[in-house]
């Protein structure tokens, strides 16, 4: 008997909490008895006609996830009746959902509106969202609409499956296998994306390999656009700017109009295959990759000739602004110098692709300052959401705060206000084509994302996409009560956790402004000693931080490189003046002495100091929260993110150690006597004997 209630009991658990995470936040888990009660009384039948494969879907999804979550299985009934779901389509809507609760003589009605059935299905998510973190949705008067028109992930995947940048596994897309051979995972990605609002998606890396544009690939990718057709999501694909001359013998230069033609034969090819294609990213005089330069020609050159191809069928160009050279003085200052004299030179079916900051994706940037600059040229900003610059899926970095911060940057390019947000939504400036971009973090991993709580960071960039002005709070607070419980116990601290993060990184690799100070290749823990002979400068840390024997920090200041002019007033004059830049972009803007003063009294040197010490600190409350948290969580992903918090703390007291006794050969001053003593020997760190 004892026995036979063990193994019950054991069984139980281990149903309980075996929990891979591939479930994403897409639990639907059943709801506590009462709490499920008053979802079931108040949603009793749907009314739906579903016409399409995605209405379908929606009312699906509607009734399986709520039978899990209540236990009640909807039934359809077309019938008008108290506490029925109604989908009704309304062509006029100018939002693409709205969800309300009607009453008429006989109770309660809840209506999802849409002039479209993509829009049910955002609808139906949302309200199985209020559901999920049990709100009150007995009194809903809510209209959506996004913010960008176009919501994409940019995979940097590989046709060989690997993936760079990722920290998650190989590829999701098979192509080997493509197209005969389907896995799950192709609908669950879609579906996951749907759920949040993500509507497009780059299958390939922007250092393209030509041949994704072979007849063969292009079937493949062809067939992935179907499966993610029902979910409301389009393909695009990174091409090369020189296919012409790799997949022909061609001269890829745009001034040969046979070179002209194939790109219209190509785009023809695509749409008879993918009929709702989206358009091409091209990556060009990039990091070694050739475009338009190379025939002396500019991006506007290069860009328009691609959108010319892809016009009559409605497709687009997202031409990235990323580019970069060895023999500048500032790199900060390039994409700028670059693209701001094309201005108004770009087809209208063109948009440039910025990344946040002028540099790369580093853990704090300014915002780039082509936002707000280029009035007459659509402008997407590029995020990073797989974690390059911050701890791979190795750390616990909730993004939302970075994106955030970016994408409520005053510009102040047409007044204050001007966020970058709103520079780029089409509010500020008439815009053909609005749009944002996320370089997916995902892979074959069982959990996406490898860390757990990576997933957030996919989340959150979906939901900013949907809506900027959500905060990283509210996001925090949704994703986890979807993703791990609804328990404000767990909540509360989990949620401190996520929000102190972001600074928690800055703080121990990269605090005050400074940035690239990271590992050679890897990108991963830190080397600001690097210095390879004969290697790019500016790849070299030294290039970046500028430490010297007076001070530390990059002077843009207008008697350095001048790159606070690239912003707008009053910002220039803000930035560029010592005392009112903001501390925490201080080194990025300036070449600061040892011995200044910073506004708490500090000196450069001991601030330095403190902001590694608290961003090591912050890691080990971490640490303390989530060894608490064992109650409210599975077990496979309790000891999952514990683990991964080890390596993070290991990790920070690595950054700390690196960079303060690196930058001690300069400042000459000891290490504030209450802070702590460093646990590695920086010569051993430097021959990479500690690694
Ligand atoms: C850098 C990455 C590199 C990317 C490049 C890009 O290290 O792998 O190809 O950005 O965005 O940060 O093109």
């Amino acid at each position: 008997m004892k026995t036979t209630v063990f193994f019950l009991f054991l069984s139980i658990t281990s149903a309980l909490f075996a929990e891979d995470g591939s479930r994403l936040w897409m639990r639907y888990d059943p709801l506590p008895p009462s709490v499920a009660q008053q979802y079931s009384s108040f949603i009793r039948s749907i009314d739906a006609n579903p016409q399409t494969e995605t209405g379908r879907i929606a009312v699906d999804e509607f009734i399986s996830d709520f039978q899990q979550m209540t236990g009640e299985k909807l039934s359809l009934s077309r019938k008008k009746q108290p506490g029925q779901l109604i989908f009704e389509r309304d062509n006029k809507l100018d939002a693409a959902y709205t969800i309300q609760t009607r009453s008429y003589s006989k109770g309660k009605l809840t209506v999802i509106s849409s002039p479209n059935d993509l829009g049910f299905l955002y609808g139906v998510f949302h309200l199985l969202r209020l559901i999920q973190t049990q709100e009150n949705i007995t009194n809903l008067n809510i209209s959506e609409k996004p913010s960008f028109d176009r919501r994409i992930l940019n995979h940097w995947d590989n046709l060989d499956g690997t993936i760079e940048r990722g920290y998650a596994g190989k590829s999701l897309w098979n192509w080997y296998e493509l197209p005969e051979y389907h896995s799950r995972r192709y609908i669950e990605y879609a579906r996951a994306n749907a759920s949040i609002g993500i509507n497009g998606t780059v299958l390939n890396n922007v250092n393209a390999d030509s041949l994704i544009l072979s007849h063969e690939y292009l079937v493949k990718a062809a067939e992935l656009a179907k499966i993610f057709r029902p979910y409301g999501i389009k393909v695009y694909l990174s091409v090369d700017f020189f296919s012409p001359s790799k997949l022909d013998t061609l001269s890829s230069n745009p001034l040969d109009a046979k070179v002209r033609q194939w790109w219209k034969d190509k785009a023809k090819e695509i749409y008879a295959l993918i009929p709702d294609f989206g358009g091409f990213l091209v990556k060009a005089n990039s990091e070694g990759i050739k475009g338009p330069s190379d025939f002396g020609l500019t991006s506007a050159d290069g860009a328009n000739m691609l959108a010319d191809a892809l016009e009559p069928y409605n497709g687009i160009v997202m031409w990235r602004a990323f580019v970069y050279n060895e023999d500048s003085e500032d790199r900060a200052l390039e994409a700028y110098d670059k693209f701001h004299p094309l201005d108004g030179k770009f087809h209208k079916n063109v948009i440039l692709q910025v990344k946040n900051g002028p540099i790369d994706f580093q853990p704090r940037e300014p915002f780039s300052p082509l936002f707000g600059a280029m009035q007459n040229t659509p402008l997407m900003v590029e995020f990073q959401i797989t974690q390059e610059y911050l701890g791979f899926s190795k750390q616990l970095v909730y993004l939302a705060p970075l994106f955030e911060e970016c994408l409520q940057s005053d510009t102040y390019a047409k007044g204050k206000g001007s966020t970058v947000a709103k520079v780029t939504d089409g509010t500020i400036f008439r815009q053909s084509i609005t749009a944002i971009a996320g370089v997916a973090n995902t892979g074959n991993d069982a959990n996406w994302t490898g860390h757990p709580f990576a997933q957030a960071n996919w989340y959150c960039f979906g939901r900013l996409a949907w809506n900027h002005d959500l905060s990283s709070e509210k996001i925090a607070d949704e994703w986890i009560r979807m993703t791990f419980s609804n328990d404000p116990e767990f909540i509360r601290p989990v949620k401190q956790m996520m929000l102190a993060s972001r600074e928690a990184a800055v703080n121990y690799m990269m605090p005050l402004g400074l940035a690239h100070l990271f590992a050679w290749e890897i990108h991963y823990g830190p080397e600001p000693w690097l210095n390879i002979p004969g290697a790019r400068r500016d790849w070299m840390p030294s290039y970046y931080h500028k430490a010297d024997p007076i001070g530390l920090g990059f002077n843009r200041t207008t008697n350095g490189s001048n790159a606070v002019s690239q912003y707008s007033s009053p910002l220039r004059e803000i930035y560029n003046n010592l005392e009112t830049c903001p501390e925490n972009l201080l080194l990025w803007f300036h070449h600061v002495p040892w011995d200044y003063r910073m506004r708490d009294g500090k000196t450069l040197w001991e601030s330095l100091c403190y902001h590694y010490q608290e961003g090591v600190d912050s890691v080990r409350r971490f640490q303390k929260v989530w060894d608490q948290m064992a109650p409210f969580v599975d077990t496979d992903r309790f000891k999952d993110v514990q683990y991964r918090l080890k390596i993070q703390i290991t990790d920070a007291i690595k950054w700390k150690d690196g960079c303060t006794l690196y930058f001690q050969t300069f400042s000459h001053q000891p290490i504030p006597y209450e802070l702590e003593r460093p646990m590695n020997d920086l010569e051993d760190m430097k021959r990479g004997t500690i690694h």
